[in-house]
């Protein structure tokens, strides 16, 4: 039995799309990111961060983690099995996770710190020009491609999937490039995907 810790359309939303893939409903527990942490969320992760996934009782934290422990145990085709092929789906889940969610986060605390001056702080900017930059780059790798990988959707697609839904939460605004729209479209279509959106109340509005 799965249990996952989540916050509403945040990074464990791609856990939640994940374990709906492979056929699984976890039981839910939502956690309010702008309250202090509930003592058993801290018990398992005392960074207080989510998601954390329990399986039959043992926590698992970090999400890419969590994604790889999943895609493994449930012989997923969203992640090879070996070789070229899981190096590259490797390279583009923590690209997500290791380089943009982070230059999300960057600006994140900005906006914390600078509170309504944000929208038009010149050090904010520098932070949206990062990620912009970075979105940029996955524009021109979907140049002759549906999804990151090829012709077949994997992990790095999912987890980029929810993050560009992060526009909302942002100060300053981010522009997609066509085929990066196109690629929130046909993620966010997937019937697993609907499905944790629905179950979290996410509106996904990226891909228009
Ligand atoms: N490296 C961690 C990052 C997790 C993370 O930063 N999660 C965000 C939500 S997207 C969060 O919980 N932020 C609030 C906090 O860190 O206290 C992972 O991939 O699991």
């Amino acid at each position: 039995m799965y249990q996952l810790y989540y916050a509403p359309g945040a990074c464990s939303l791609a856990i939640h799309a994940l374990l709906r893939e492979v056929g699984e409903t976890p039981e839910l527990h939502a956690v309010n990111l702008q309250a202090p942490r509930p003592p058993e969320l801290l018990k398992i992760n005392p960074r207080g961060s989510v998601p954390v996934l329990t399986d039959n009782g043992t926590a698992i934290r970090e999400g890419a983690a969590i994604m790889i422990y999943l895609a493994d145990k449930h012989q997923s085709p969203l992640l090879p099995r070996d070789g070229l092929a899981r190096a590259a789906a490797l390279e583009w889940l923590m690209f997500a996770n290791s380089t943009l969610h982070p230059a999300y986060a960057r600006v994140f605390f900005l906006s914390k710190q600078l509170g309504d001056e944000a929208a038009n702080s010149p050090l904010y900017a520098t932070g949206i020009t990062m990620i912009q930059k970075l979105w940029d780059d996955v524009e021109s790798e979907l140049a002759a491609k549906p999804y990151l990988c090829g012709d077949a959707c994997t992990l790095g697609d999912i987890l980029l999937t929810v993050i560009g839904n992060w526009g909302s939460w942002l100060k300053q605004p981010v522009k997609f490039g066509a085929k990066t729209k196109d690629l929130f479209a046909r993620v966010s279509a997937r019937s697993a995907f609907q499905a944790a959106l629905k179950a979290e109340n996410v509106e996904y509005k990226a891909a228009a």
